[in-house]
């Protein structure tokens, strides 16, 4: 502790639900508003650090409903804890992937990112907090392990007795002798992605009148970001940007940018007069998805055809190092990878197993299946970096997104691809499935005409430092390149949810334009079998299909 500070030390329990999931800590808003819950959190962060004192963190959400209030707990105790200085956004507001940012930019020591992501906001939404590291990205499993241990022991915790910090007003304050600095959230995001990105040729295409796009900002914390780029830098017409006001409910609906949650935008890109390019972000700014006219771009596909097109990005031409990513994830990319001679990873889900790669210089490019794309530009997936990329390559090639896409399959082949998700499963019975789906004997069976050549739980050695991380879920392969992967979300605040992922290689470019569900059919039906997720949980159908 700073022992110029006057810390006040308050007495608490433990809860015993603090464990961090897929991606920190993730709950209900009412379930973070009981007493002490956020500060019993937030102390187990600090306890897991050992030489954060005088250090610079930053801070900031996506301004969901309880961001306000858990800013300023954290803040307090940032303070009793003896850090120096804290970069928070004018308002609270900072997306993911600029504290990602503004940690790696300002060499700070960490950061708390408050967030729930795409599940919904509100008195009855959810919320979140995650802690990144200094490299920006979030803790490595060594260290969640180590904030969940202390959560469970924790008896006292360190906060000021002051009041609220006013972070309306940019520019530096003090609070008990801690620097508050109350940046604009988007300044340096802004600028590192001018780095980056053919601004000229972007820009151009913006303002050319044969060209219409939208940008749904999903009521979420993009907006801002996206209209200071796409808007007021590179000269998008007014309007470009939709839903661009943050707000604390996200307007009643699910800051999720996918097929299912994102309806509006996918309906304006279809027909004769569809835009030629839409796309969306989540809550907190670090998803993304990407349509074309009549053309839904998958995200694996997203990831494969960012890194075959390199060359055509000022930030990335010629250092392409090498591809990841995580395990449900479509083998498209590996392809890309095997063309290009370069290394591809493959890890389990979650961002925080990519930083070690982006660190050691063995990746450029990393994505997941949830609508996740990223680089080493941050630690993070970005969002709003995936959409400039994506102009940058169509005003490059001057082609449409469905010739792109149309191309890219001729060339590697189409792994038709879904995600099949079954939520608010009772947990007991969800854990049953998975274990049964283990425990099975499948190898060398047939199963609608495939036979299965691997059935494993998948597990991760980190090339890195060698941490090893197991039961990350059920890998069917079959002979002809199809996948069936089965696995339970580490994100979900209520019950358990089954995510079924499903894929089928087809490297014949005539059979490389068929409906997605329909191809996958019989996977589907295998899926249903083997797992035997209706009878055991009186479902007929997944919630959500994306
Ligand atoms: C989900 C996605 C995963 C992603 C995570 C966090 O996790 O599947 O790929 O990294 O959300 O994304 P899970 O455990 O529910 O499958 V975000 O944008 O919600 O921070
Ligand atoms: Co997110």
């Amino acid at each position: 502790m700073h022992e110029s500070r006057a810390a006040t030390v308050i007495s608490t329990t433990p809860f015993d639900d603090q464990k961090p999931g897929t991606s920190g800590l993730r709950k209900s808003v009412p379930a973070f508003r009981k007493p002490h819950y956020v500060e019993n959190f937030v102390q187990s962060v600090f306890d897991s650090l050992s030489d954060h004192a005088g250090k610079t963190l930053v801070v900031g959400g996506d301004g969901r409903f309880f961001n306000a209030e858990a800013i300023q707990i954290i803040l307090r105790m940032a303070c009793a804890n003896g850090i120096a200085r804290v970069l928070v956004g004018r308002g609270g507001l900072l997306s993911t992937p600029a504290v990602s940012n503004l940690i790696r930019k300002h060499r700070a020591y960490g950061g708390f990112v408050l967030s729930a992501s795409h599940n919904p906001g509100g008195p009855d939404g959810d919320f979140g907090i995650k802690y990144n590291i200094s490299n920006g990205g979030p803790a490595p499993e060594s260290l969640t392990e180590a904030i969940y241990a202390n959560s469970r022991r924790i008896a006292r915790y360190l906060t000021v007795e002051t009041p609220d910090v006013d972070l309306g007003k940019l520019g530096p304050q003090s609070l008990e002798g801690m620097t508050i600095e109350v940046i604009d959230p988007v300044t340096d995001y802004a600028a590192l992605m001018e780095q980056l990105f053919d601004f000229g040729a972007i820009g151009a295409l913006l303002r050319s009148p044969g060209f219409r796009m939208r940008f749904d900002a999903m009521h979420a914390i993009t907006g801002p970001y996206a209209k200071a780029i796409l808007e007021d830098r590179l000269g998008a017409p007014a309007g470009t940007v939709v839903n661009a006001v943050p707000l604390p409910d996200f307007g009643g609906h699910h800051p999720d940018p996918n097929l299912v949650h994102a309806a509006e935008l996918v309906a304006a890109t279809q027909g004769p007069d569809g835009l030629d390019f839409g796309a969306a972000s989540d809550g907190d700014g670090d998803r993304n998805m990407i349509l074309g006219r009549d053309c839904f771009v998958t995200p694996s596909d997203s990831l494969a055809i960012i890194a075959a097109h390199a060359d055509l990005v000022p930030g990335y031409a010629g250092r392409l190092a090498g591809v990841a990513r995580s395990m449900p994830t479509s083998r498209a990319a590996d392809r890309v990878a095997e063309a290009l001679g370069v290394a591809a990873f493959e890890t389990p889900t979650g961002w925080k197993f990519f930083g070690n790669l982006l660190d050691a210089g063995k990746v450029t490019f990393c994505g997941e299946e949830s609508f996740g794309t990223g680089s080493d530009h941050v630690r993070e997936k970005d969002g709003l970096w995936a959409v400039l990329y994506w102009l940058n390559v169509l005003a490059k090639t001057g082609k449409p997104v469905r010739d792109l896409l149309a191309e890219h399959w001729r060339t590697y082949g189409r792994d038709y691809y879904s995600r099949h998700d079954y939520e608010g499963l009772d947990k007991a019975a969800a854990e049953t499935l998975m274990a049964d789906l283990r425990a099975a004997d499948l190898e060398g069976k047939s199963l609608a005409g495939r036979t299965v050549i691997l059935h494993d739980d998948f597990a991760y050695t980190d090339p890195v430092n060698g941490e090893h991380t197991a039961g990350q879920g059920v890998r069917i392969g079959f002979d002809d390149g199809a996948r069936v992967v089965f696995r339970l979300s580490g994100t979900g605040t209520s019950g358990a949810t089954l995510r079924i992922y499903l894929e089928h290689y087809e490297p014949d470019p005539a059979r490389q334009h068929a409906e997605t569900q329909a191809v996958l059919a019989d996977l589907i039906a295998v899926a249903k079998a083997v797992s035997g997720v209706e009878a055991r949980t009186g479902r007929t159908a997944p919630d959500v299909v994306t």
